[in-house]
């Protein structure tokens, strides 16, 4: 069903905010959340994008607030968008933004990993000794970061600097506890389709009505680690589920990391869209 609410056009739409990879625009009382085909690796945008991969990652968080919507509000009210964006946008509700990184970790990975060789915690949190790159940690941990400045990574925080930003402790504890229970049930549905989620970040707001809603996009690629299970080894670094094909091909043409990265091949394109489509698939049971 397309209604004539969603006869807008994108060019008469106020861009409200840009990402690497996505665009939010000012609609009427709401905002439009648009994921485009880019992809970025080793935090760099690729000039070719990859086919599909919006609607893959939009269609994905759509499936998630609606598996979690009974644990917390979030900020998705509709897939009714302009046809141009069809499939790739959603509309959401606008928020006041709380300006932490819900960061949840079930599996020693990146900056975790990296924390925890130096300090045997990470964010404050002391984690047994003798784990490896990659290990499943005894529970989840939530490892909060702050929003660095353009082109800057973010800074992991303790819970007492994320409760000081936030400026409630009792609020930052919700934000803690909804954010592991969210992760939880996305990593147990994940695991029995063969995917590890072995982190990711959300983002939270609030409104007139609600002290905490989940916005952003939730559990997809771009917001977390996702392995496959069947090659899951602790001591190594895990493939990316998605990415992969386009690192492995970027590292073996000499790319150094930094701009302009290198145009990719229609096959490192196709076999990467194939692996978005997938990861879809597997986890929402429904055909791409
Ligand atoms: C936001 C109000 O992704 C961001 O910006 C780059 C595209 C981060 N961001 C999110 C918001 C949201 C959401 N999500 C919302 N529902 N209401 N602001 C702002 N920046």
């Amino acid at each position: 069903m397309v209604s004539i609410d969603s006869m807008a056009d994108l060019a008469d739409l106020k861009l409200h905010s840009s990402g690497k990879v996505r665009e939010i625009y000012e609609w009427d009382e709401d905002l439009l959340m648009v994921a485009s085909d880019r992809i970025s690796i080793y935090d760099v945008v690729m000039p070719t994008p990859v086919s599909d991969k919006g609607k893959v990652l939009n269609r994905m968080s759509v499936f998630w607030f609606g598996l979690t919507g009974d644990i917390v509000p979030n900020h998705f009210l509709s897939e009714d968008v302009p046809e141009q964006v069809a499939e790739r946008a959603m509309r959401v509700r606008r928020l006041e933004m709380y300006p932490v990184e819900c960061v949840v970790r079930g599996y020693l990975s990146g900056s975790g990993w990296k924390e925890y060789r130096e300090n045997g915690s990470v964010c404050g949190i002391e984690l047994p000794s003798g784990l490896l790159e990659s290990d499943k940690l005894p529970e989840p941990i939530f490892t909060p970061a702050t929003k660095a400045d353009i082109g800057d990574h973010d800074e992991n925080v303790d819970f007492e600097r994320a409760a000081e930003i936030v400026g409630d402790r009792a609020l930052m504890e919700e934000l803690r506890r909804v954010s592991i229970e969210v992760y939880t049930r996305g990593a147990e549905h994940a695991a029995e389709r063969g995917i590890i989620l072995a982190d990711t970040k959300f983002e939270f707001g609030r409104h007139a009505g609600a002290e905490i809603v989940l916005g952003d996009e939730v559990l997809t690629p771009d917001s977390s680690r996702f392995w496959p299970a069947d090659r899951y080894q602790p001591g190594a670094t895990p493939p990316s589920f998605d990415k992969q094909f386009v690192r492995d091909w970027a590292n073996a043409q000499g790319w150094d990391h930094t701009p302009p990265a290198p145009d990719l091949p229609p096959d490192v394109i196709e076999q990467t869209r194939g692996k978005y489509v997938e990861a879809f698939e597997r986890i929402t049971g429904t055909s791409f």
